[in-house]
């Protein structure tokens, strides 16, 4: 699988029949990889790409199950994923990982992986610290990326994983950040109204993301409270999902200033095992360890268009589970979306009459996003796992076709240089321009 510019043909809506498939083209067997690269399906070569996957935790779990349930829906898939390697530091966890998701191998250095000849793709679901060391290693190995947000624990690290996906994709490389949220039918929607001119010039964007899973002061300090791991807290880790979807319906954000604050200033250490997002208390007696991230972040913000708005996240707010939630305030309507209404998107249109005037919501479902090949039939509805399909879908795609996605680590390294000032302006109390 190393044959860039190739397009792909429709995708066939499920169910798909073998009517349909037999409209299909015969797949011309690669020459990657010798005879070995391709399965016979219904008559027809249906190519293959081997995977690895470094970090078999939660997002572990979630690439694992994008990769294998996205032939479900997307066929004749781009290619189909074979499970081949999952890397772990526990053995045991390495272990129990392939037999649970699947994979023929298992291994406890990622360089197996990045050294492999026959792995053509490299999912990195690691903490944040490893990123930038496994993808540029990945990168010049050759193979195509799909590295977990945010892209580093630092800017430096983003700034180089930046370079690096550029030089990789002259060769036709591919590097993708998993900002999953933003292929969400309803956002995809939202940037449909934004791009025909229907919202007029936004002039408004408020964004949440607002969870719940570390209120409590006894859910355990993983690595996502540690700063030389995670790099940041709550910014990292999730405002920046919201920062990507601002971006990525309104434009740059050209400057912010911000406040962050920490609440819960020390939690007892977890030891060892992978990140269970506060799932588990530990007791009173449990060893206990200074927080050095931020819980909550809160900042303005103005785009390089003159629109204004906001952003607050916190993993703390009690009865608020994944509420990202994203407001668009423009000239001629307004766009709203919440994840915990995620087939939902509510639409209010400054032209309708005085007496009729008022958000509407459209369902997501077929006519939507992918949305032919999910569920077929009006509120079926998707969830996160069918997020991790498509995203799954979206970077094979671009694998095959040899485009890079427009979640790229270019993507990404916009997105950190947004949390740097971020932190710039929590410092200093002033407004802050993010750097180009
Ligand atoms: C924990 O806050 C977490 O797993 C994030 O790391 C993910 O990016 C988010 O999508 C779900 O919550």
């Amino acid at each position: 699988l190393r044959r860039p510019g190739r397009s792909l043909p429709d995708i066939v809506p499920f169910p798909a029949g073998q009517a349909d498939l037999k409209l299909l083209r015969p797949r011309r067997r690669s020459t990657a990889r010798g005879a070995g690269g391709h399965l016979r399906m219904g008559g027809f070569y249906n190519e293959k790409t081997e995977c690895g996957l470094v970090g078999a935790g939660f997002m572990g779990k979630a690439h694992s199950i994008g990769y294998s349930d996205m032939p479900k829906y997307f066929w004749p898939a781009p290619a189909v994923p074979v499970l081949k390697t999952i890397c772990d530091i526990v053995p045991e966890i390495a272990a129990d990982a392939k037999e649970r998701f699947g994979f023929e191998k298992c291994c406890t250095d990622w360089r197996d992986i990045v050294n492999d000849p026959e792995i053509d793709v490299v999912s990195i679901c690691t903490p944040n610290n490893v990123h930038a060391e496994i993808a540029i290693a990945a990168l010049n190995a050759g193979k195509h990326v799909l590295c977990e947000k945010p892209i580093a624990s630092t800017l430096e690290d983003a700034k180089a994983m930046a370079e690096a996906a550029k030089k990789a994709a002259q060769k036709g490389i591919i590097a993708m950040n998993a900002y999953q949220y933003r292929r969400v039918p309803a956002i995809d929607l939202a940037k449909k109204f934004i791009d025909e001119g229907s919202i007029g010039k936004i002039l408004n964007v408020r964004c949440t993301y607002l969870q719940s899973w570390s209120a409590d002061p006894a859910s355990p300090l993983s690595w996502r409270f540690q700063k030389d791991i995670a790099g940041a807290g709550t910014l990292g880790d999730i405002a920046s999902h919201v920062i990507d979807i601002a971006q990525y319906l309104a434009g740059d954000i050209e400057a912010v200033t911000g406040m962050m604050q920490t609440y819960i200033t020390e939690r007892p250490v977890q030891e060892g095992g992978t990140d269970l997002l506060g799932t588990v208390k530990l007791g009173a007696d449990a060893k206990r360890k200074a927080v050095d991230v931020d819980d909550e972040d809160s900042f303005l913000v103005k785009f390089k268009n003159g629109a204004v708005g906001s952003i607050e996240a916190t993993r703390n707010a009690w009865g608020r589970n994944n509420f990202i939630t994203v407001e668009l305030h423009g000239t001629l309507g307004s766009l709203y979306f919440n994840y915990e209404r995620l087939n939902e998107l509510q639409v209010c249109l400054a032209g309708d009459p005085d007496d009729r005037r008022g958000f509407k919501t459209i369902y997501t479902g077929p006519a939507h996003f992918h949305g032919e090949v999910t569920w077929n039939i009006p509120g079926m509805n998707i969830g996160y796992g069918e997020l991790k399909s498509i995203e799954s879908y979206e970077f094979i795609k671009a694998v095959v076709e040899g485009r890079q996605p427009s979640t790229s680590f270019a993507e990404g390294y916009r997105v950190e240089r947004v949390c740097d000032a971020v932190k710039r302006s929590a410092e200093t109390g002033r407004w802050v321009t993010v750097n180009d």
